[in-house]
């Protein structure tokens, strides 16, 4: 027999087929609401029961008491406020006793919701009682203050149906599905495995000890919903995951895939994180070293204890009815070629251990991962999709006043990569980009920024498919240009070049006669005359043309790319 699931049962919200047509149908009649992202993991969640004893989105009074006391009106433990966020235009249209269709991004009808509550959260004493800060630092503390609407609705809901997936299907189960795998395969102690990481030797020691310390098996349990922004995307992680899964014994483990959204809350998303694998069937969790932690903040102090979460899921253990396997760091100990928990390891023994951003150092530079650290198939997943720099698409991205040799370093940068790569390369050029990507737009500060932004966008891409991008606009604006250094580096690499030519050469020069119209006030608000240009606070290249020659200013962009890794000789 399996572990009861939170609250004595599993409440699988999808109603019953025979009703499933009128609920559609009365649907039609109904004001609509189409759930965020993260919204579609909670209400997945709540359908399939993984957050039994939940029967829909709090409502105010369970609201209140989650934040405070960690428990629901019925007095039963529940640490995380499971809440439906609309903006006020939307909550004003809604009463309780009314009834809202919710509806995923395609208009597909997830489920019906009976409105109980609408009402204005104290979104400050959430972030404070639930997350111990009000820092935005903090993602979900960020998320609940920047994205999450100021309005909550609270409700039972009706189920229609699951939001659907197509991807890795066969590893997607709702906790009854795994419950009945279970059952089928004689599995009674099942510890499961929480990660939002690709999994190495040190998780494959850690999960192998604790199905031995429980004397049972073992769920791999990684989240796919939302997990830390930066994180390595899932399709990779669960390639990885599928890896890894043939090194152990043969019927220990079992992978499945939960599609949570994860708050990074620390000590009270450990309890969740209980409660929903309790659900799922599993009678214990491994809870290691800072559990759901969002990390530090910019001044380097950790949001919580490395043990917190550990402490309060083992406050409340009696309580949850699943039991914590508590794990501390696993170190290899090289000289024995095994890995330990930290506190085992003896006095004056060597340990190794390679951190994540080490990790990525050497993903991005092509270098050695050494096989005590992760299996050969695991690293050659994450290659896959981390290839080293050279392998990686990369935008060059030039600024400067009109008149500045933009144009003409870009140009000469182009032709010179084509010579030496063999490798696609775009042209954004100022005129190219007005002629087919911006037609219609002027030199208002809205117009420069959207002309900016949407060049920003378009180099993403082609960085995105492993291509290189020169764009070369004057970008007079800071916020512009950090946008799309923001955007664009999450791809692959971005290097600024700031051509900075003072404004009297470039009004000497007047290649194109429009300073002297400008002066002459026949073109208004040209930049560096009457529009601002604001220069580049942290440019990766600065080209002085009165100094250098184009020659010289390519020259130097392409060391800096051989140097960086962005380019490799052949
Ligand atoms: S921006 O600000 O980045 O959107 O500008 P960009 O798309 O690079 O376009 C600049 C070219 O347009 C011509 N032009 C003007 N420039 C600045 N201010 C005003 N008001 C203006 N009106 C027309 C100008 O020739 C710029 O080309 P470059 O190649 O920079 O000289």
């Amino acid at each position: 027999t399996l572990i009861e699931p939170h609250g004595g049962t599993l409440c699988e919200l999808i109603v019953p087929e025979a009703e499933r047509e009128a609920l559609r149908e009365k649907a039609l009649t109904l004001p609509s609401i189409t759930l965020t992202p993260r919204q579609l993991c909670d209400i997945e969640l709540l359908l399939n029961g993984g957050f039994s004893p939940l029967r829909g989105f709090l409502n105010r009074a369970d609201y209140d008491r989650v934040v405070e006391e960690m428990r629901l009106q019925s007095g039963i433990l529940w640490p995380m406020p499971i809440t439906l966020d609309v903006s006020e235009a939307v909550a004003r249209t809604l009463n309780p006793g009314d009834e809202v269709a919710l509806r995923d991004p395609t208009g597909l009808l997830l489920a019906v919701m009976h409105v109980e509550d609408v009402w204005k959260p104290d979104k400050e004493r959430e972030a404070r009682l639930v997350f111990g800060t009000t820092s935005t630092e903090h993602p979900a503390v960020a998320y609940l203050m920047h994205e999450a609407g100021d309005y909550y609705v609270g409700g039972t809901l009706k189920g229609v149906q699951l939001p659907v997936h197509y991807d890795f299907k066969e590893l997607r189960h709702t906790p009854a599905h795994l419950r009945a795998e279970f059952e089928r395969r004689g599995w009674e102690r099942i510890v499961a495995f929480q990660t939002r990481n690709p999994m190495h030797r040190a998780h494959k020691e850690l999960t192998d000890r604790a199905a031995e310390e429980v004397g049972g098996h073992l769920l791999i349990h990684p989240v796919v919903g939302m997990t830390k922004p930066g994180d390595i995307d899932y399709y990779t992680r669960v390639r990885c995951y599928r890896k890894l899964l043939k090194y152990y014994p043969e019927g220990r483990a079992m992978l499945s895939l939960l599609p949570l959204a994860m708050r990074m809350g620390g000590p009270r998303e450990a309890v969740w994180h209980a409660i929903i694998r309790k659900n799922y069937g599993c009678t214990h969790l491994i809870i290691g070293r800072d559990h759901a932690g969002p990390g530090k903040d910019s001044s380097g102090r950790p949001f919580y204890g490395p043990y917190d979460a550990q402490e309060l899921v083992q406050k409340y253990q009696d309580e949850l009815g699943i039991g914590v396997v508590p794990f501390k760091l696993m170190v290899y100990v090289p000289d024995q070629d095994t890995y330990k928990p930290i506190d085992e390891v003896k006095e004056g023994e060597r340990t190794l251990s390679i951190s994540g951003t080490e990790l990525r150092r050497r993903l991005a530079e092509g270098e050695e991962i050494p096989e005590w650290f992760s299996y050969p198939e695991v690293v050659a997943e994450l290659r896959r999709t981390h290839p080293p720099r050279h392998q990686q698409g990369f935008t060059v991205f030039f600024t400067g006043l009109s008149g500045s040799g933009k144009s003409t370093i870009a140009n000469a940068l182009m032709t010179r990569l084509l010579e030496l790569t063999g490798r696609p390369v775009t042209l954004l050029d100022g005129d190219v980009v007005r002629t087919h990507l911006s037609k219609g737009l002027g030199f208002s500060k809205e117009d420069r920024s959207i002309n900016v932004r949407r060049i920003g966008y378009v180099a993403s891409e082609i960085t995105k498919h492993r291509g290189i991008a020169i764009c070369a606009p004057i970008a007079p604006y800071e916020a512009d240009r950090q946008y799309n250094r923001q955007l664009i580096s999450s791809f692959g690499g971005y290097i600024e070049v700031f051509v900075d030519t003072p404004l009297e050469v470039c009004e000497q020069r007047d290649v194109k006669g429009l300073y002297a119209k400008a002066r002459a006030g026949l073109i208004k608000g040209f930049t560096g005359i009457d529009d601002p240009y604001e220069p580049p606070s942290n440019p990766e290249i600065v080209c002085r043309t009165t100094e250098e020659t184009v020659e010289q200013c390519v020259e130097k962009i392409l060391d800096y790319l051989y140097r960086e890794g962005y380019l490799k000789k052949e």
